[in-house]
């Protein structure tokens, strides 16, 4: 090849890749003018491979032009790559409006069963209870034994209780840590012991596992008047103060005598109806039962060495789920435990 030709085609080529490179619109198509112009193969190194054909003289001068055309094609190139992104730059700066308010992340709320927990727990702290937690498994001997049901009661059947072994069971109420309480600490007591609990149990009504609240005070001349006064008030602290109460006889293994609570309806205020119809939640009695309570019996302090002579004292237990279900009108317990978001965000 001669030098004029060789000076044509570095001229004509750089012609072609100024016009290819000024119209490149994206990085793709620049990149690829820029690989069949200045790359390893492009038609710059093609032609820059025929120097050596050349007289010394010629070699000179194509070789300098040669050099001029990759200096300019490479400024070119590098100037629309910053032209390019300066372009996309103020692209995405104008989609976007600084002006609009933020949007807040859904941080996560308290469960309900949580909630109601630490309100219940709030009521008897105010009266000057402690709150206690302990171990979900535990002894035959504090979930049973010290509550006064001996080996044969009914409730320590295989068909109502979670057993480790023969004598380790997952505990069916929070009583043990109030009886722990007690083998380690002499009168004055007044204990709250919220937590999980253990039956085995599950329909519709019933999950394997739930909370409950268990309440114990113990001292000299604690008597029934104080059990209703207490109770009359935890009630109407968290269902409000024109909630009426009333206490039933009833049974339990570790109180004597022992009661029901019932509290007026949450949904129909006591009348039992709800327009034409029978009210849902009371059934039409106007009244919802909330808790059993009683006065310890001497057997208990037996267990834990306190001189029923000296000492008398008033115990209590609620379901959280019940309490949580009357004070927030939820009519299904699966709602607890499904941990539905839609559900969850509404105790935000
Ligand atoms: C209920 C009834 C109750 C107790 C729990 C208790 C604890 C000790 C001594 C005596 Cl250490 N009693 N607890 C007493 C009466 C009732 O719970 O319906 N719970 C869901």
């Amino acid at each position: 090849m001669s030098a004029p030709t060789l000076l044509s085609e570095l001229e004509s080529l750089v012609g072609e890749c100024v016009s290819l490179l000024d119209q490149a619109s994206t990085f793709e198509a620049l990149e690829d003018a820029r690989v069949a112009f200045l790359g390893r193969k492009g038609r710059l190194a093609q032609a820059m491979a025929l120097l050596p054909s050349l007289s010394a003289d010629e070699r000179r001068e194509a070789g300098q032009a040669a050099n001029r055309a990759k200096q300019t094609l490479t400024e070119r190139h590098d100037a629309r790559l910053a032209e390019l992104a300066r372009a996309e730059s103020v692209a995405r700066l104008a989609a976007f409006d600084p002006s609009l308010p933020g949007r807040t992340p859904f941080a996560g709320s308290r469960h309900p069963v949580n909630l109601v927990t630490a309100d219940i727990c709030r009521v008897f702290e105010r009266l000057g209870y402690d709150i206690v937690s302990g171990p979900e498994i535990e002894t035959d001997y504090y979930n049973f034994e010290a509550l006064n049901m001996p080996p044969e009661h009914p409730a320590r059947d295989m068909q109502d209780t979670l057993y480790i072994s023969d004598s380790i069971v997952l505990r069916t109420h929070t009583s043990p840590l109030q009886v722990r309480t007690m083998l380690s600490q002499k009168p004055p007591v007044a204990v709250v012991a919220p937590g999980k609990v253990y039956r085995r149990d599950s329909d519709l009504t019933h999950t394997p596992m739930f909370h409950q609240i268990e309440g114990l005070y113990v001292d000299h001349d604690v008597s029934m008047a104080d059990l209703r006064g207490t109770l009359t008030h935890f009630v109407r602290a968290i269902f409000g103060p024109g909630t009426k109460v009333r206490f039933r006889p009833s049974f339990f293994p570790f109180t004597e005598p022992s009661a029901e609570v019932d509290i007026s309806c949450v949904l129909c205020g006591g009348t039992g109806t709800a327009g034409e119809a029978a009210c849902r939640v009371c059934k039409g009695t106007g009244w919802v039962e909330i808790l059993g309570c009683g006065m310890v019996d001497p057997n208990v302090f037996a267990s834990v060495g306190y001189d029923p002579e000296l000492y008398t004292g008033f115990a209590f237990g609620m379901g959280v789920e019940r309490v949580a279900m009357l004070k927030y009108g939820i009519g299904d317990l699966r709602m607890f435990f499904e941990n539905d978001i839609r559900f969850l965000r509404q105790f935000a």
